[in-house]
């Protein structure tokens, strides 16, 4: 049953937030395999594990992380190591909606899991999505679950509703691509910015270039999100994808068409990162 509501939002707004968009069993599944993995980092004082290309999948805050106040802050691809983030790539409620917003062919893009635990000082400057994926239409999605109760105290995702449809700001400063928008847009955007939070299960759905970011936790409580990106099926790549995974253009809803769509825009290319994760590109702003 299409939801014109939600539909209308997405368009206007560039992002909606609904509940239950995970089952129990699903935000479970993924909570047990995530709290090994914290443990796991407890072990360690540098990023571990490899994906596809050979980077580490668990990347750690470099600053705060300790064996006692573990800073794991992002794992890369779980889907490939993990049944239970699979299942959620596959299917979920958010992925229902995603089909209202671009069609019946949905294809996944990446997926990843942002931690802030506590004491770990982990913020996301602002950034768009779009400049790190440009494909050939603009149809992208990331749908970011909450895996805790995320509440304006534990370092919520905060949108700057309708950026969407407004330009795409640049993420290379001095020739150096930092993944986040210059000081003077995001002092100029952040007054405008909303917080979205809510119960875990719930997520965001948002636009890839919907203009957001998020400050540190500074609550006793964890903030996890397990963030997977959908495109529509016809929006074909223009760059190597930074997360790499076997997953990558996985159909989840509808069917291989094998065509492409392409909108008329002009943006700057990415690097591709030679860091463990984007926490290390947008690292770079703090030298600048
Ligand atoms: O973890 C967050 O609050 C935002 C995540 C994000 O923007 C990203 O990983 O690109």
């Amino acid at each position: 049953m299409p939801n014109k509501k939600l539909v209308d939002q997405f368009q206007n707004d560039g992002f909606v937030v609904i509940e239950n968009a995970l089952s129990e069993s699903q935000l479970s599944s993924v909570k047990k395999d995530l709290g090994v993995w914290v443990e796991e980092s407890k072990k360690h004082a540098q990023p571990f594990g490899e994906i596809m290309d050979g980077r580490p999948r668990f990347d750690i805050e470099p600053v705060t992380h300790t064996a006692e106040k573990p800073a794991l802050r992002r794992i890369t691809s779980p889907a490939e190591i993990s049944e239970g983030c699979l299942n959620v790539v596959k299917d979920n409620r958010a992925l229902d909606i995603v089909t209202q917003f671009f069609g019946p062919n949905i294809k996944h893009w990446g997926n990843k899991i942002n931690l802030k635990l506590p004491s770990s000082g982990t913020e996301v400057r602002f950034h768009q999505d779009f400049p790190f994926e440009p494909h050939s239409n603009e149809d992208i999605v990331t749908v970011l679950f909450f895996l805790d109760d995320v509440t304006l105290e534990n370092g919520p995702l905060e949108v700057v509703p309708g950026t969407h449809k407004g330009p795409l700001y640049s993420l290379w400063h001095n020739d150096v691509f930092t993944g986040a928008v210059s000081e003077e847009v995001e002092l100029e955007n952040k007054s405008k910015a909303v917080s979205c939070y809510g119960k875990a299960g719930s997520a965001c759905l948002m636009h890839s270039k919907l203009l957001h970011g998020s400050a540190a936790n500074n609550s006793s409580v964890a903030r996890c999100l397990y963030i997977v990106s959908y495109s529509a099926e016809d929006a074909v790549s223009l760059v190597p994808n930074p997360l790499p995974s076997k997953l990558d253009g996985m159909i989840v809803r509808g069917k291989q068409t094998g065509k492409v769509r392409c909108t008329n825009y002009s943006v700057e290319l990415p690097e591709y990162p030679k860091e463990v994760s984007f926490f290390g590109q947008q690292d770079k702003t703090k030298n600048m």
